[in-house]
């Protein structure tokens, strides 16, 4: 079985570590997101955070994230190297708490991007969504980018400004909001104008150029990780394509490859996202499990169900568009070759990302960050339970 895991975002978490202890996970993935992004983690706040989580039963199976500053990601800005350092020493710091799995991401600007928080499904539960006509709508008419038409079709346009104009002043605030304040763990309380800065800082970068910075990150900090055993893990662009004119790296099978040749080392992984990766039809989930094997360090399970104008909802864990006991399956496959030739980390730790908000949970605030319902998760936690067990049980049969 694979380390079954909750995304735990501290003690101000709507969902608290006793909770998660009661839908049977093991561990949780966790970050301190009080420190600001690029600030070192000092060792003494892990060695808390580690207590706390332990307190409740519970390991500390991967931190998600240690966010990587902006300014790596542009590669400008005067504290470069004091940026390098901090991310050393927070490795370092970790791997002296014996935490030894790092997720972040190279997603410039934002981090992930949903256009509606709460798409009502017909069973009356609520997920996240994403629609062309809606980010269009945020970036020609909220946004008001410069260019912004040319990357969307005639008709997601008409569609924008029908719907915009539709809206009252208050529900245009709020959904500048959902689009916007995204960053997990944290209300940043950014305005477009922010936006607008952090994308200007982008401008001059394109995809080739991107790549560029993540490889000058992963050689500043992959040989600190591999000395210490710890092992990054990248997590892929959600959603896979361009947004907003910013380019993509991590969206595909060959983004990957990519991004793993930039430092041939353990240490430089991934963390599957099955839910990121999904929203792309050319990915074939199952097959990039069995491509990159050995350097996946995390795993999130999801699924989501594309539609054909290019939107796509969250599906429950075992409906939509991912073939999930195909996936499933090569996981369990891979963690059985690492036991088999001895590694001593051979389980890999998994979450059931994001949720439905459902029952009890419908109409509470939802929290810190949009996805993370209590109960939701814990279904599509259950759900793939019950898949692995009975994945596992026609295993073992087999090997009888
Ligand atoms: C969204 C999450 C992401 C993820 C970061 C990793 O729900 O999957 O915010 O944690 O991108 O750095």
């Amino acid at each position: 079985m694979m380390i079954e895991s909750f995304r735990w975002f501290g003690p101000d978490d709507s969902v608290p570590l006793p909770w998660i202890r009661q839908t049977g996970a093991e561990g949780v993935f966790s970050a301190i997101h009080r420190i600001p992004y690029g600030e070192l983690w000092p060792r003494e706040a892990i060695r808390e955070h580690k207590a706390l989580i332990e307190a409740a039963g519970l390991r500390w199976v991967a931190v998600e994230s240690v966010p990587v500053h902006e300014d790596i990601k542009t590669g400008r800005g005067n504290d470069l190297a004091r940026l390098f350092e901090n991310y050393r020493q927070t490795l370092r710091n970790l791997a002296a708490e014996d935490v030894r799995v790092v997720i972040y991401n190279f997603m410039p600007a934002l981090d992930w991007i949903r256009t509606d928080m709460r798409h009502r499904l017909p069973d009356g539960s609520e997920c996240l969504s994403f629609e062309p006509f809606r980010l269009a709508a945020f970036d020609i008419h909220a946004l008001r980018r410069k260019g912004a038409e040319a990357d969307y079709t005639p008709e997601q346009i008409a569609q924008a400004g029908e719907w915009w104009r539709s809206l009252d002043d208050a529900k245009r605030e709020s959904f500048i909001k959902d689009v916007i304040d995204v960053f997990p763990g944290c209300k940043w309380g950014l305005s477009l104008d922010d936006i607008r800065a952090r994308l200007a800082r982008h401008a001059h970068l394109d995809a080739a150029a991107l790549r560029a910075k993540l490889g000058r990150f992963l050689a500043e900090v992959v040989p600190t990780a591999e000395s210490l055993g710890v092992r990054l893990a990248i997590h892929p662009d959600d959603p896979p394509f361009p947004v907003l004119g910013l380019p993509r790296i991590v969206s595909d099978a060959e983004d990957i490859e990519a991004v793993l040749r930039l430092a041939d080392s353990p240490a430089n992984g991934l963390c599957f996202c099955t839910g990121s990766l999904s929203a792309c039809a050319r990915n074939d989930l199952p097959g990039i499990v069995q491509r990159f094997a050995s350097r996946i360090h995390a795993v999130h399970l999801r699924s989501t169900q594309r539609l054909p104008d290019g939107s796509f909802y969250e599906a429950a864990h075992l409906e939509g568009s991912v073939d999930m006991p195909a996936v499933v399956r090569a996981l369990l496959d891979e963690q059985a070759r690492r036991k088999a030739t001895g590694e001593r980390d051979w389980q890999l730790a998994f979450r059931p990302d994001h949720g439905r908000v459902m029952l009890d949970d419908l109409g509470k605030p939802s929290g810190i960050t949009p996805g993370y319902s209590c109960i939701g998760r814990m279904r599509g936690l259950a759900e793939l339970r019950g898949l692995m067990r009975g994945l596992k049980w026609e295993r073992d049969k087999r090997q009888i």
